[in-house]
């Protein structure tokens, strides 16, 4: 919207003959920096934590936020793009659902001259300059911090050890990720199966329906490698309707780390979280800053995440809202 503005300030003081010392025009054209944003959906804690973040931070920075919710929708992300597009934001941020189908948006983005921030998510993308930074995870390192924890709580135990698998939304980074961190440790270490993997879009409710199947396909298994807490939270409810015990009777891993996962670990239903860290608004808000005024900025930044286990002492944890 600065762009907008500062070209017709311009254009008033070419006509209006005053002198460009006119300070109070300065003023005028120094707007706020417009951030459109468009979010993934509600499917998650995380996500939840995620859009109240942006949207704290963006007012604590004066921003004024174009925030859009996909409701999942990859088309409806394209969509509120090409929206922020018309309206003239000075930059564009998305949690990309998918890896791939950007291309012909973000060349348009790029045609008008907008800058995009990817946040949360990374794209595949042939192109070159698509996106100017990425903010967020790392998650073939989330999947290997859970398999080498996994690994480590079986060390004494002889095999096979049997691997269910409930993982996010198809085709998305972290899902690609944390698979093959999981398929990468498995392969160094072959007492360990995975015998079932059943994608539950990072839904509570989804991560019921998949755990149902699992009992009646691969009831024995000894590990849950759930993609995120909500889809753990879902598969240990079936778990105990079945007479199974999540933590004890099998071991559970999850990622996210938001509160209703890190209550589940302190009461033992879940063995190990990776987490992985929402609260990027402030960074994000400093980065489309950055880009809109020309400073030097990082392309990639990997957000700070801990693993949480049933051995911490929960009082070094962070306090979840
Ligand atoms: C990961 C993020 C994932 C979370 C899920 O950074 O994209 O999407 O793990 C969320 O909880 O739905």
């Amino acid at each position: 919207m600065r762009k907008l503005m500062c070209f017709l300030a311009a254009i008033l003081l070419l006509f209006s003959g005053s002198s460009c010392s006119e300070p109070a025009l300065e003023a005028d054209v120094a707007e706020r920096l417009v951030l459109g944003f468009a979010q993934t959906g509600d499917e998650s804690e995380y996500r939840t934590s995620s859009s109240n973040d942006i949207k704290r931070a963006a007012e604590a920075a004066n921003v004024q936020l174009m925030f859009e919710n996909a409701q999942q929708k990859p088309f409806n992300q394209i969509k509120a793009i090409r929206s922020f597009i018309l309206k003239g934001v000075d930059v564009i941020a998305f949690s990309p659902l998918v890896e791939e189908g950007w291309d012909n948006v973000l060349l348009e983005a790029k045609a008008a001259g907008i800058p995009v921030i990817l946040v949360d998510r990374i794209i595949k993308t042939e192109e070159e300059g698509l996106y100017s930074a990425f903010i967020g995870s790392d998650f073939k390192r989330e999947g290997m911090q859970a398999s080498e924890w996994m690994v480590e709580r079986f060390s004494n135990t002889q095999g096979p050890v049997r691997v269910a698998e409930i993982s996010g939304t198809v085709n998305s980074s972290p899902t690609i990720g944390r698979h093959e961190g999981l398929i990468s440790v498995l392969g160094q270490n072959p007492k360990f199966e995975l015998v079932c993997s059943s994608p539950g879009d990072f839904m509570r409710s989804k991560g019921k329906e998949c755990m149902q199947y699992i009992l009646e396909t691969d009831p024995d298994f000894d590990v849950l490698f759930a993609h995120n807490d909500d889809m753990a939270l879902g598969a240990i409810e079936i778990l105990e309707e079945n007479g199974v015990a999540p933590g004890s009777d099998v071991t559970i891993i999850s990622f996210d780390g938001q509160k209703s996962g890190l209550e589940a670990l302190k009461d033992g239903k879940i063995n190990c979280i990776v987490e992985c860290n929402p609260y990027v608004g402030d960074q994000l808000m400093a980065l489309a800053a950055d880009i809109e005024a020309g400073r030097g900025f990082p392309v990639h930044t990997f957000v700070e995440e801990r693993v949480f286990t049933d051995s911490d002492d929960v009082a070094t944890w962070p306090q979840r809202s």
